[in-house]
């Protein structure tokens, strides 16, 4: 049936005549909106928050938040107990999250530095030290998100970054979220930019009379944000990284004949009320027409109850299901994807993780739904999303962490190793770099002074 307003992905099978080509364009990621026009309007703005500072930043604020009255672009640590008042229950809930978030991120710290003696008298090693100063980009748009300041601050914490500030769009009265707020106290952030969009990422990027410039932005953002990033990325003279590029938010969600209706609708529709440009995927495995169509009336029944269901019917609008023959297809398919969520609600979930070659987190099983990872698991949800799992981690204890290595080299390892860097010195034509070799090796007798 179709009848008018259904919502409902796309169907395709991998048993119909679909050459592969097809099958990869369906999978494709909304496009977005022309690079060049966007930097065009980013530029602008980031040019301008770097000559003038807290007044760019103020008067962006004024335009694009519409927040007329606030008089400055930052609220400075200690933030005011008025500001982060909160029900008991919310407070609880982030105080759960917070603690799952820093119990897992904390494992992540290295037991102990890396040390290899790769010949005698040669010792490598390897320790990490925190980035110092990260700036975290909180996103404003249809939904506020304080879960992300959460799964940016919290890990930022746990590696021991010495300043945290946070950046977030203030609402039109000028104020901020209490959650921020409070999260933004847990974490022991230094201050709150209040501004969003490119103007936030050149405040924290090059930094301003009242905000400290930082070594790296992360978080996610519109395409104004992710510009912004990319462009002070870029720029030497800002000497700062940012953690990867981002872009809408997406789900792949595997069923089988065991997999609950309800929950496999519920997963795709909590991604798809992210934003009308997120994209989910439904990859079910042999199932029959009832099947599918159970899942499909869950989808369209749920979504009616939404009070984001015009979001949602954008979302699905773009989205698929993929009909395979068996578990191996079905990761083919997904790894294809590189999905941000990869949610495996089939019968036996574990035999699939050997699978899995590309995916930002991985949600086990049926009782494991997206939703959980979002907020409180204690994994992180701010995730390499349209396609960059192929090569991008999620952000982690180590995005907040930078390696230094040493060396050191022995009386003994001068005669083991000296003579490998004397040959390779003389093969580059780089004398100097011979010579600081030869000088060590003559003084030790293991090589005749040069006359
Ligand atoms: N699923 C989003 C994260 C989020 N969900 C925040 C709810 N709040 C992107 O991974
Ligand atoms: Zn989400």
């Amino acid at each position: 049936k179709n009848d008018f307003g259904r919502i409902q992905l796309k169907r395709f099978s991998t048993s119909q005549a679909f050459s592969d080509d097809l099958l990869k364009s369906t999978l494709q990621r909304p496009s977005q909106r022309s690079n060049e026009k966007i930097m065009g309007l980013v530029n602008p703005i980031i040019a301008d928050v770097r000559a003038h500072g807290d007044s760019a930043v103020l008067k962006y604020t004024h335009k694009f938040e519409k927040a007329t009255s606030l008089k400055s672009p930052v609220l400075k640590a200690p933030f005011p107990e008025s500001l982060m008042q909160l029900p008991e229950e919310t407070i609880k809930a982030i105080n759960t999250s917070y603690d799952n978030i820093l119990k897992f991120h904390a494992a992540q710290k290295p037991k102990s530095d890396l040390v290899v003696e790769t010949m005698p008298g040669v010792t490598c090693s390897r320790f990490s030290r925190p980035i110092e100063k990260v700036g975290l980009y909180i996103p404003g748009g249809t939904a506020v998100l304080p879960s992300t300041a959460l799964m940016l601050g919290v890990p930022a914490m746990a590696a021991g970054c010495k300043n945290i500030v946070l950046a977030s769009p203030p609402r039109s009265d000028g104020t901020i979220t209490p959650e921020i707020v409070y999260i933004a106290h847990k974490v022991g952030a230094e201050a709150i930019v209040l501004a969003g969009g490119a103007q936030a990422i050149a405040a924290m990027a090059y930094g301003t009379e009242s905000i400290t410039k930082v070594d790296k932005v992360l978080g996610p953002g519109n395409q104004f944000v992710t510009a912004a990033k990319m462009i002070v990325s870029n720029d030497t003279s800002a000497a700062v990284s940012i953690d990867m590029p981002a872009g809408p938010s997406e789900v792949l969600v595997v069923a089988d004949k065991t997999s609950d209706p309800a929950f496999v609708a519920s997963d795709l529709l909590s991604q798809a009320e992210h934003g009308t440009d997120s994209q989910v995927v439904l990859i079910a495995i042999d199932l029959n027409e009832e099947g599918l169509q159970a899942i499909e009336d869950e989808v369209h029944k749920q979504a009616h109850e939404l009070p984001r269901v015009d979001i949602v019917r954008g979302a699905i609008e773009h989205s698929v299901t993929i009909s395979v023959g068996d578990l191996e297809e079905a990761l083919k398919w997904s790894n294809y994807y590189a999905p941000e969520h990869l949610i495996l609600q089939i019968s036996d979930p574990h035999s699939a993780l050997p699978l899995v070659q590309n995916a930002g987190s991985v949600f086990i099983g049926g009782w494991t739904p997206e939703s959980v990872g979002d907020y409180s698991a204690g994994v992180n949800h701010s995730l390499p999303t349209y396609g960059y799992a192929r090569q991008y981690s999620g952000v982690n204890l180590g995005s907040f962490m930078k390696n230094i290595t040493s060396s050191e080299v022995t009386e003994q390892g001068v005669g083991q190793v000296g003579p490998a860097v004397v040959e390779l010195a003389r093969c580059e034509g780089l004398d100097a770099h011979k010579r600081a070799m030869e000088l060590r090796m003559e003084k030790l007798g293991i090589l005749e002074k040069r006359k």
